[in-house]
């Protein structure tokens, strides 16, 4: 099948560089970009834009059928940290756009559905350490709910509808296009910026606070790799267990002091220490490795490097 593709809240962190590399293996015409607002003016004026509230089903249908789009990938949803402010938002969000687009392609409006899921699925019952595909799941964030009843209706529409959606738990994902917003993970984007502008940084969990992370190139490739994968290939239609590295904020804070040898951090742990505190340390995505060769890149010193270089270069032209 070739794909046209629709993203629905490409303006974010995630969906914005999703639709530059789905532009480039795809030509920019068979990628539609859309979001609620004119929010990414890079996006927006990048290719093809649409203004798509995610929780209207029939503006998705519309944008759909006019551009006879047979792929979504489903980036809009409410994060971690802004969940818990605004929990029934969130709920509203991250389920009613679930449900618009799953039941697009029950209809067989589309064929094919990327959503992604999230560590935050797992919760405080869970095995910390290396934490399998296949176990305790009691999630305390509204977010990690969603995400976890969300993953369950991917398999029921999967098993029942035989609907082909496929989904990754993203871990922290770091990048320097595009800033995150509202998630736990966000200081390990912070700091690179804070690094590079003030030389300091004030960290909103503690310093021994070990969370899987993952940089972007890797989280977009292997997004491409599951949806391109063979659909006998996509074993699981709940959602794979993903895994980059993991780190804490003061192995962060080291590998920046090997570049800018003054950087200084502090700790001052807020509400999200809770949410952190209740994510896995580590992941095990052998699942993942073993149907479609899922393979990560990127270390943390790697990461560092990338970030500030990149970071560095954007605020000497701003
Ligand atoms: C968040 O921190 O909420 C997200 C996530 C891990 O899903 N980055």
């Amino acid at each position: 099948m070739n794909p046209k593709i629709l993203i629905i809240g490409a303006c974010g962190q995630i969906g914005s560089e999703l639709t530059y590399k789905l532009r480039a293996l795809y030509g920019e015409e068979k990628v539609i970009a859309s979001d609620i607002s004119y929010s990414n003016i890079d996006i927006v004026n990048s290719g093809i834009f649409e203004i798509v509230d995610a929780q209207d089903y029939a503006a998705i249908k519309i944008c759909v059928e006019k551009h006879r789009i047979n792929t979504i990938y489903l980036m809009a949803a409410i994060l971690s940290a802004t969940g818990e402010k605004y929990p029934m938002k969130a709920w509203d969000l991250n389920m009613n756009s679930l449900f618009h687009v799953l039941n697009l392609a029950k209809a067989k409006f589309i064929k094919k559905v990327f959503w992604p899921s999230s560590i935050a699925v797992y919760g405080t019952t869970t095995p910390k350490e290396n934490t399998p595909q296949y176990t305790v799941m009691e999630p305390s964030t509204v977010y990690g709910i969603t995400k976890q009843v969300g993953e369950r209706w991917c398999e029921y529409y999967h098993n029942k509808y035989g609907v082909d959606v496929r989904s990754l738990r993203y871990p922290g994902i770091i990048s320097w296009k595009t800033l995150p917003g509202g998630g736990t993970t966000d200081y390990a984007i912070e700091i690179y910026h804070k690094a590079i502008t003030e030389k300091k940084y004030e960290c909103f969990l503690n310093e021994n606070t070990e969370l899987p992370m993952m940089f972007m190139d890797d989280a977009i490739k292997a997004t491409v790799d599951i949806m391109s994968a063979k659909d006998e290939d996509v074993k699981i239609r709940s959602s794979y267990n993903l895994a980059g590295i993991s780190f804490t904020p003061k192995e962060q804070a080291e590998s920046i002091k090997h570049q800018i040898s003054d950087f200084t951090i502090t700790y001052k742990p807020d509400f999200r220490q809770d949410i952190a505190d209740s994510w896995p340390k580590s992941i095990d995505d052998s699942c993942a490795r073993e149907d479609w060769n899922w393979k990560h890149d990127f270390s943390l010193e790697q990461i560092t490097k990338e970030m500030l270089t990149q970071l560095g270069e954007k605020y000497k032209k701003a």
